[in-house]
């Protein structure tokens, strides 16, 4: 968070905007900050660009140049100024602006704010403002004329010598839409004197972190000395102060934090963050220049790469203490990203929260993301790990580019460096990885190492200082890029499963350091598939349901996952379920299987989090905001205090083989990523499918913080036998203090084999508090995934989801309605199905 008073300033957000095509008269309202697509959606001159098939018929947007402008007056003071400056905090991206008819500027990179001296142009009225936007889709074409659409790793034809959103043109989860506008804050500031330009924050932990040194280095327009004073306070309560004057000889102020209260990542401490604030006055009036304040953490993050005997850990240490990264991968989170405001983050960073998340990778697809979105990362304890934005392709390295990018990297580093939550700077999304051999040329790899071996890390060094630099998101070196060096040193991108279609036991082979990427794609629920498509054209190999599926082969390879371990779905409601409950399977078991093998793996990534639009991907929340059957199971292997179940299985067995196989071994591990040590009591059942309990046992013992323990080696071979593989499974709970905090079903054969049964599930319900409920099932029968949801509340917020239901055992959830409801009425609204209604 960061606010900021100059002398004066003028928001130009207000001010009555008009947008139009280039070269032609007719003029709309529009919207600053805005883009041309949603302006002319609120004009009503297209159609919902997520709707059908629009998006085909909406390329001309993006071929046409565009422009703003606004009429605008400003007070006599300003004028009276030295100094007066247009800022434009993001122009969207081929910009030359326009003042009173006259050419004060221009932009090409989306990533750059500007600042513009306006002042001997500006009258006190009628002062014209236009900016004028050309076809970032033309200059792709020219500037990539010889462009294959065939070409695997760019068939969208993006332009990577364009600093601009490279998801916008296309994604294997996004549409193309190329806009143009102005997508960030834009105004007038005045001065005189001086200007309080930017401020640096440094943090200095003493070893035993029982005092804090924080420097802080003010930057200023002019040399003119200021007199300045930061004030260091939590919750309203200055906690130390420093006074200063700021000259040439003297640029920083020192404060010593005595017993600081510090920020810890979601699960291991809370996030106190503090207010510092920064004044500064002009030695000479006595006038104030300026004054800011940002929001701060007091906390070291550090990657950690020690040699150690599998070869060199790559793990997250706070404040000394190693910290297993759990989380998920973050995409823009609307394909309109212009203005995007704290409500736009807020749903889904909450939901990553909930699900015991504590790190977000920003993708370098995307954008750098605004404001709001990190101070959400550091109210909730998530960590960041910031791609600068490269993504897949290379990218130019002349001078031109690299001065270009300079600046982005100084501004965006600059901007974020003092962020609590601001855990890792990553060069880009795997570039070494998907050009390999283009890197075996010499020139190729000197180009690409002045970018992101010598560029970007002397920035990050220059303008951060503290926060560790990472080459690209997998980095394992040039050529050392096979599994097998993943398992030494590095973080790694694993996609054999779901690209590769490997079977999803694969996951269990590889000893990887950090998993940064790992997927399945599942469909959106129904509801969400109401929203973009016509219900006489929802077939979902049709075309409006393929527009909306961007992986090529997504449509096979969700069939060919479904087919290996469930049953042919009676119906698209069915297929979509499935499609969930598959996801949420394949994820359980890598990131299960990730946490069990800490410490030598201390990170899980999965992608993704969110959508930027209705779409099938690898997201575990809808861009509703409904859960996927995926975040509930997130919620569950992301438990602070895990059991995870270990069995060899074989989803691809036939029906003769896995009859056979299967030896009944079954590994019982406890992951426990809390604080403290915890006395706890792991228990474990094998029932019958016909109800029967067949036996029962448990243990005594203590979670240890940071510790995956193999608990209990057990072997069912003998009642596998007895009873058939495909008529019993087992059932998994850990206690702490009576109360179950993990637990799960483990099956003995793929779910296609086994005989499920179907029976009335019992619901009952009670009100807690206005608009929340507790809503209690009972089944008969054991109910494998049981869902429910509510009949006109898709994202109303339930505790659970897609679990099991055990014969006979009530289990409750709580659920926050979205729309006024009666106890009566909530029961009469809610459908469920669970896997036997699936065929
Ligand atoms: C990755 C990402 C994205 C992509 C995803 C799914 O490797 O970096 O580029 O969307 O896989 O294919």
């Amino acid at each position: 968070m960061m606010a900021s008073s100059p002398m004066h300033l003028i928001d130009l957000h207000d001010i009555s905007w008009k947008f139009g095509e280039s070269g032609k008269t007719a003029r709309l309202p529009a919207k600053v900050p805005g883009c041309v697509h949603t302006d002319l959606l609120a004009n009503g001159k297209i159609s919902d660009p997520f709707y059908g098939t629009n998006e085909l018929e909406l390329q001309w947007i993006g071929h046409r140049d565009w422009e703003y402008s606004a009429t605008f007056s400003v007070p006599g003071e300003t004028l009276a100024e030295d100094h007066v400056e247009l800022v434009a905090e993001g122009l969207d991206t081929l910009a030359t602006i326009y003042l009173n008819d006259r050419r004060i500027g221009s932009s090409e990179n989306m990533f750059i704010a500007r600042r513009i001296d306006i002042r001997r142009h500006l009258k006190k009225t009628g002062n014209q403002l236009r900016i004028v936007f050309k076809s970032a889709e033309h200059y792709v074409k020219s500037a990539r004329p010889n462009h294959n659409p065939r070409d695997i790793n760019d068939p969208v034809g993006r332009c990577t010598v364009l600093r601009k959103e490279q998801c916008q043109f296309g994604w294997d989860w996004g549409p193309r839409f190329v806009t143009a506008g102005i997508w960030r804050a834009l105004r007038i500031e005045s001065w005189s004197v001086n200007r309080l330009d930017f401020v640096r924050i440094d943090q200095r932990h003493s070893a035993n972190q029982d005092s804090v040194r924080l420097t802080v280095s003010p930057r200023f327009a002019t040399s003119q000395p200021a007199r300045c004073t930061a004030i260091l306070s939590l919750d309203g309560h200055e906690a130390c102060r420093s006074e200063s004057l700021v000259d040439t000889d003297n640029k920083t102020l020192s404060l010593i934090v005595d017993a600081p209260r510090l920020w810890w990542p979601a699960g291991q401490g809370l996030q106190p963050l503090y207010d510092l604030e920064l004044i500064a006055i002009d030695s000479e009036t006595g006038a104030e220049i300026g004054r800011r304040t940002q929001r701060i953490g007091l906390r070291t993050i550090e990657l950690d790469r020690h040699a150690d005997q599998w070869g060199e850990s790559f793990q997250f240490v706070v404040n000394g203490r190693p910290v297993f990264a759990k989380g998920a991968n973050w995409i823009p989170s609307h394909t309109f990203v212009a203005g995007l405001e704290r409500s736009h983050y807020e749903r889904d960073l909450r939901a990553a929260a909930e699900a015991h998340m504590n790190m977000i990778r920003v993708w370098g697809g995307g954008i750098y993301e605004h404001e709001s979105f990190y101070d959400l990362c550091d109210e909730l304890g998530l960590m960041v790990w910031q791609d600068f934005m490269f993504a897949c392709t290379l990218y130019p390295h002349d001078d031109a580019f690299l001065d270009s990018v300079r600046e982005e990297a100084t501004q965006q580093v600059e901007r974020l460096h003092h962020r609590a939550s601001l855990a890792l700077w990553c060069g880009n999304n795997e570039l070494p990885q998907i050009n390999k051999e283009p890197l075996r040329d010499p020139s190729t790899r000197a180009g690409y190492e002045k970018l992101f071996h010598a560029l970007l890390p002397e920035v990050v060094t220059a303008h951060d200082g503290a926060t560790p630099y990472w080459p690209s998101s997998e980095w394992r070196g040039f050529f050392d890029s096979t599994h097998t060096d993943g398992e030494k040193s590095g973080d790694t991108h694993f996609w054999e499963v779901w690209h590769r279609r490997a079977p999803v036991s694969e996951y269990e082979r590889w000893q990887f350091r950090f998993c940064s990427e790992f997927g399945m794609q599942s469909y959106s629920s129904l509801a969400t598939q109401a929203t973009f498509c016509p219900p006489d054209d929802d077939n979902i190999f049709g075309p409006v349901m393929e527009n909306h599926q961007k992986n090529r082969a997504g449509n096979q390879i969700i069939s060919d996952y479904i087919s290996r371990r469930y049953r042919f779905p009676k119906d698209q409601a069915g297929l979509i379920y499935l499609s969930q409950v598959n996801q949420a399977y394949c994820m359980t078991v890598a990131n299960e299987h990730f946490r069990r093998i800490s410490p030598r793996c201390m990170g899980a990534i999965y992608w993704q989090l969110n959508d930027c639009w209705p779409v099938a991907s690898w997201s575990s929340i809808e861009f509703t905001g409904a859960w996927k059957a995926l975040h509930h199971a997130a919620r569950r292997f992301f438990a602070p205090s895990l059991v995870s179940a270990h069995i060899l299985q074989d989803e691809q067995t036939t029906i003769s083989n896995y009859r056979k196989s299967g030896d009944g071994r079954v590994d019982l591990y406890t992951v426990h990523d809390g604080v403290d040590s915890r006395p706890a009591v792991l228990r474990w059942s094998l029932h019958h499918l016909d109800g029967a309990t067949i036996e029962t046992g448990e243990r005594k013992l203590t979670l240890r913080p940071g510790e995956s323990t193999r608990q209990k080696r057990l072997n069912f071979g003998r009642q596998l036998a007895a009873h058939g593989t495909d008529r019993i499974f087992l059932r998994t709970a850990l206690e702490i203090n009576g109360e179950t905090v993990s637990g799960d079903t483990v099956l003995f054969a793929p779910p296609r084999f086994i005989p499920l049964q179907k029976a009335k599930t019992k619901i009952t319900a009670r009100l807690i508090s206005p608009g929340e409920f507790c809503v209690t099932f009972k089944s008969p029968v054991f109910l494998h995934r049981f869902k429910f949801e509510i009949e006109g509340q898709p994202t109303a917020w339930m505790s659970d989801n897609f679990f099991d239901l055990y014969p006979g055992n009530a289990k409750s959830v709580t659920i926050r309605t979205t729309a006024s409801t009666t106890r009566l009425q909530l029961l009469d609204r809610i459908s469920h199905r669970s896997l036997v209604d699936s065929y």
